[in-house]
Parts: C-alpha cells; sequence; structure tokens
C-alpha cells in the first residue's frame, strides 16, 4: 500500500457522512445503504455517546457497516479507536485534539488515511506536518451532533485557512445541510461532512442525493 494521493483524497472528501447507532432514526445498516446509494464518497464509523456500543457489540457492528462499505466500495474510516481501526483492517482513522498524536497515530496505521480534526491555523500546520491526510475544520456551523463542540466559526474559516498557504485536503464539519454546502465549498473546501443532515433524514437517499448536488460545482 502507498499513502493516497492529493487527488484522490479530495475526491473522496466530496460527500463524508458520519455515523454511529445514536445518530440513527431507522435502522443504521437501512441508513447507511441508502447514503451510499445516494452518493456518498467516504463513511466514518463514530460511535458515540451514552448508549452507544462498546467492546464485542461495537466491533460486530462496525464489521457489519464496513461489509457494506465494501460491497460498494467505499472507504471506510474508524473514528478515534486505532485499535479497531487495525484490527478491522479499516481504511482509515479519524482522530481529534484530544486523542492519541497525529505523528504516533501516523506510524501505527502505516499508509491507510489519516484524518486529523483541526479548529485554527496552529492545529492545521501541526496536522499537516504531523502526516494527516485530510483535516476536518469545524464546527462551521452550529451542531447537535457533538457534545463538546466548539463554536461554531462560519465558512470564513476555510477561506482563512487556504489564504494562510494550507493545501492539505480539507472537508468542513458542523451544522452542514443541503442549504449552506456550497458556501463551504466556495470558501476552499474539498467537501462536506455531515452527521444529521443524512442520519435524522427522513430519507437519507433523497438528503443525500441533494447534497451531492450542492457540492458538484466548485
Ligand atoms: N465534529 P452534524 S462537529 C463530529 O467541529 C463533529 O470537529 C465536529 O454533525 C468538529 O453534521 C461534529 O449533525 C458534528 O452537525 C457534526
Amino acid at each position: 500500500m502507498t499513502r493516497i494521493s492529493t487527488e484522490t483524497m479530495k475526491e473522496l472528501l466530496r460527500v463524508y457522512f458520519i455515523m454511529g447507532s445514536s445518530n440513527c432514526k431507522k435502522n443504521p445498516l437501512s441508513v447507511l445503504t441508502e447514503a451510499i446509494t445516494g452518493g456518498i464518497t467516504l463513511f466514518q464509523f463514530r460511535e458515540k455517546g451514552k448508549e452507544a456500543f462498546t467492546g464485542e457489540e461495537k466491533y460486530a457492528f462496525a464489521k457489519e457497516l464496513q461489509k457494506i462499505c465494501r460491497q460498494h466500495g467505499v472507504p471506510f474510516i474508524v473514528n478515534d479507536d486505532v485499535e479497531l481501526a487495525i484490527e478491522l483492517d479499516a481504511d482509515g482513522v479519524h482522530i481529534g485534539q484530544d486523542d492519541e498524536k497525529a505523528d504516533v497515530v501516523r506510524k501505527k496505521i502505516g499508509d491507510k488515511i489519516l484524518g486529523v480534526s483541526a479548529h485554527n491555523l496552529e492545529e492545521a500546520r501541526a496536522a499537516m506536518t504531523a502526516g494527516a491526510d485530510y483535516i476536518g475544520v469545524g464546527p462551521i456551523f452550529p451542531t447537535t451532533s457533538k457534545d463538546d463542540a466548539k463554536e461554531a466559526q462560519g465558512a470564513s474559516i476555510i477561506r482563512f485557512l487556504r489564504d494562510s498557504g494550507i493545501d492539505i485536503p480539507i472537508v468542513a464539519i458542523g451544522g452542514i445541510t443541503h442549504e449552506n454546502a456550497s458556501e463551504v465549498i466556495a470558501a476552499g473546501a474539498d467537501g462536506v461532512s455531515v452527521i444529521s443532515a443524512i442520519a435524522s433524514a427522513e430519507s437519507p437517499f433523497d438528503a443525500t442525493r441533494q447534497l451531492v448536488q450542492c457540492v458538484k460545482v466548485k
């Protein structure tokens, strides 16, 4: 395996769906299948919250979601849990600023995709130096999907990072919907990352289709 190219990474970030069991109104396996049929380009397994699966149950659930992703050729990223990602031979890992350091994770996962959450210029530069393949920047808009989310920064943070020389692939996150997705793409993001816009939708398929349309023109 070799490291993913910047161009391929940017394409994968276009419509990046993040989900765990607590985010779904319907059966999570159906939600993921609908999202894939609708056109998501990347999936992140993020199993968090009071009711979240742990241990064997978490492993089994992740495996089922990974199987669906594999059947459809959508790469499968694991949030935070580096050991689980290695055990499952996932396509990559996404870590936050409070998790293990990015350079340590890079050594553990070899050439798998490494995503790092960054909230400002300093964190973005550090993630690039540590070997991240992309950064997740947020929250752009207010979100109810993350308990410890910071204050919303608006799409201007993306433009600021680009103007400051951050040329690594960027995915915007936090409160993104089909109504504001094109704004963050116009500001310089390569894609949008969403939980509720797809997971809480009456039709995850229709919601994904709408997002795909919004990020098409750049
Ligand atoms: N990370 P929704 S915001 C998982 O700011 C996550 O780093 C964020 O969910 C960050 O699309 C967020 O429902 C939640 O707003 C995104």
